[in-house]
């Protein structure tokens, strides 16, 4: 006779948040599956084929991306009722933007007694930096919420196993101990969850880790400065498992992967598999600003297969670097660095954050109008200066009782959730809005069109990428990284603060914004179609301006990025010395014939 099983249910939601007015953010296909959520799915698919929980009993996992999929929480409910509550949800991967929507997510699932485990940035940061449990997470506590704080690699077990006897602790801390990632299990998730995304892109961390130490950052808290990585095995491992299910590019999510201690063997097994064994694997990775003076880098980078990268440029006034403690931003570097990446034909996006302690209105636009005529970026994406959970900036700010925010919702980039010495609230926003608008003109989409264009890089597709991120805000209201395609609502996934609107008024209100959304996203996409055509046919012409110019040694008393500001021209002398010094010291220590 078969044995009778038994079924540990697992639901694992990567919650999304609310927008501004309140409502879920969620589209028909989101752009890119979370890697959050293919490490803790992975961790669990492996606890269910080793049967950890004994012969009987089988493990079922659910993975649910809610920025594109509706969560139905009352058939999860009823679905583990059904099984005696025996299993959790998971909510995954939460940032604290999306730890207000986690909450209300937990809320009923908690009323009806099942098990609740949240893990990700939000939890780990707070944990990271703060000795004693914040409101916050006191108000998860308090529901009977578990927090799962530090990484999953090594520990699922010991999670599935308490929940499995109903006995999950309130905090499961392992923030002091990261594990190693040389065979761990890797990231995965399948096919169909993929698919639900826009392209047949997926995403997995090679490494996490970075050395440096900007105070804005929350990485370095949560995951440590040291360099932990996967070995050229395990990548294998994850490239090959994708593209047997057609999956072949892929956004290594590592924070910076110049400084993954072993980004050359990685490389060097990725060219193999793309020269020798045929796969055509394409990649988009993050990297810092003097990534192109480690040896090779760039041109395995290339032979690897990136097609894209993106860099924390952050600001190009020297004064605001040292004020984040980004001392490795080096804008005697920034032309170097882009012109090595234009030399190989990929193109680059550059995040650019406003509101640094030096900025003004008046100097973040004219330092944008520098960026657009002396250095050849293609794609520039823009930040608050906001103080994250998990940063050294929250930290020292909380601890000086310095007035945040209080809705977390909010800390999502996007919003002014602090004073600034400089600029009112209403002045700040107006320059986030403002600096799309600046950098994006059609004059500028033009430029960035023929720089790639003499290049050799593919402008159907930077062109489709640039309409995405100028319209993102002024169309969607959201900023591209939280965008998709097609905006879907619901009249009731609205934050539980606000009211529920009438049917008379949401659903017309919702077709209104459909109608004109759609025929603002055709204007647009005519306009920039109108502008690759033009330099399409232009083409022949070879194409030049000061941003493509060689670096040349006159450039630091002509150009603005060089001598807009004091520290600017600081920064230059300070670079001049140090190459004087450099170059006296190997005179000093050539062997003598
Ligand atoms: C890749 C990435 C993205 C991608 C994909 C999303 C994803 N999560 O993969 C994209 C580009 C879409 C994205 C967008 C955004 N991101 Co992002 N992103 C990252 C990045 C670089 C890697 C995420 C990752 O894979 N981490 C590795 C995983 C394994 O770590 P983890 O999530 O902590 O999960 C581990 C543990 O926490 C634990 N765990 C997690 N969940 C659970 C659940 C259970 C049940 C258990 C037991 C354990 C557990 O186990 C996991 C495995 O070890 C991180 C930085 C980083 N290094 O993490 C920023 C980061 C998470 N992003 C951040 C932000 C702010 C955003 C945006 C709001 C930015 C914007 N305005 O557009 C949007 C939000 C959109 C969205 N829907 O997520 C912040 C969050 C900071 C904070 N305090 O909240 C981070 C930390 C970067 C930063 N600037 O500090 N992001
Ligand atoms: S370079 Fe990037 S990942 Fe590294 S500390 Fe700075 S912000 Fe964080």
């Amino acid at each position: 006779m078969a044995r009778a099983h038994k079924r540990f249910r697992i639901v694992l939601i990567k919650p999304s948040h609310y927008d501004d007015d309140g409502y879920v953010i969620r589209w028909y296909r989101s752009p890119m599956p979370a890697n959050s959520l293919a490490c803790v799915y992975g961790l669990i698919d492996d606890c269910a084929r080793r049967r950890i929980l004994g012969p009987d009993i089988d493990i079922d996992i659910v993975a649910i991306d809610e920025t594109n999929t509706f969560v139905r929480l009352d058939r999860i409910i009823s679905d583990m009722g059904a099984n005696n509550n025996f299993g959790f949800v998971g909510l995954v991967g939460v940032q604290s933007n999306q730890y207000p929507r986690s909450l209300h997510i937990a809320k009923p699932l908690r009323a009806a007694g099942i098990p609740v485990i949240i893990g990700g940035f939000h939890v780990s940061g707070m944990l990271a930096m703060f000795d004693k449990i914040g409101p916050d997470l006191q108000a998860a506590l308090d529901m009977g919420i578990t927090l799962f704080a530090g990484e999953a690699e090594g520990r699922m077990d010991e999670v599935v196993h308490d929940a499995a006897k109903g006995a999950l602790q309130p905090i499961y801390n392992y923030i002091n101990d990261l594990p190693a990632l040389e065979d761990t299990v890797e990231p995965f998730l399948p096919g169909n969850s993929v698919r639900k995304t826009i392209g047949n892109v997926t995403t997995f961390d090679a490494g996490r880790g970075c050395p440096f130490q900007c105070s804005f950052c929350t990485i370095i808290n949560v995951q440590g400065r040291k360099s932990r990585r996967r070995s050229p095995d395990d990548v294998e491992r994850i490239l090959r498992k994708n593209y047997e299910q057609g999956i072949d590019r892929f956004f290594i999510t590592d924070d910076n992967f110049a400084r993954n201690k072993d980004w050359e063997p990685i490389f060097d097994r990725i060219i193999k598999l793309r020269e020798q064994d045929g796969m055509d694997v394409r990649f988009l990775i993050q990297v810092d600003t003097l990534c192109h003076k480690i040896p090779n880098f760039v041109a395995k980078a290339k032979r690897a297969g990136v097609t894209r990268i993106f860099i924390g440029l952050e600001n190009i006034n020297p004064d605001n670097l040292l004020a984040a403690k980004k001392r490795q931003n080096k804008i005697t570097e920034y032309r170097n660095m882009l012109l090595a990446w234009k030399a190989v034909g990929i193109w680059t996006y550059a995040g650019y954050i406003l509101g640094f302690p030096n900025d003004t209105p008046e100097s973040a636009r004219r330092d944008i109008e520098i960026i657009k005529k002396e250095m050849p970026l293609d794609v520039l994406e823009f930040f608050f200066l906001t103080p994250l959970p998990g940063s050294e900036d929250h930290k020292v700010l909380a601890t000086k009782g310095v007035p945040l925010d209080p809705d977390l919702n909010k800390y999502d980039l996007e919003h002014a959730l602090m004073p600034h010495a400089n600029m009112s609230k209403a002045e700040w926003e107006q320059l986030y809005r403002d600096a799309w608008a600046i950098y994006y003109t059609p004059m500028h989409i033009e430029t960035i069109l023929r720089r790639a264009q003499a290049c050799g890089i593919n402008i159907w597709r930077l062109a489709q990428i640039i309409l995405w991120f100028a319209q993102s805000l002024t169309i969607e209201k959201v900023h591209p990284l939280q965008g998709g395609f097609v905006r879907l609502k619901n009249r009731h996934e609205r934050r539980p603060e606000l009211p529920l609107e009438p049917m008379w008024k949401f659903y017309p209100q919702l077709a209104w914004e459909v109608i004109t959304k759609h025929a603002k996203v055709a204007v647009a996409a005519w306009q920039i179609f109108r502008i690759y055509r033009r330099v399409v046919a232009s083409a022949h012409i070879p194409y030049t301006d000061q941003a493509m110019t060689p670096i040349s040694e006159e450039e630091t008393q002509t150009l603005e990025l060089f001598t807009h500001t004091n520290s600017a021209r600081e920064a230059v002398d300070h670079a001049r010395k140090v190459k004087i010094l450099t170059a006296l010291g190997s005179v000093a220590t050539q062997p003598t014939a």
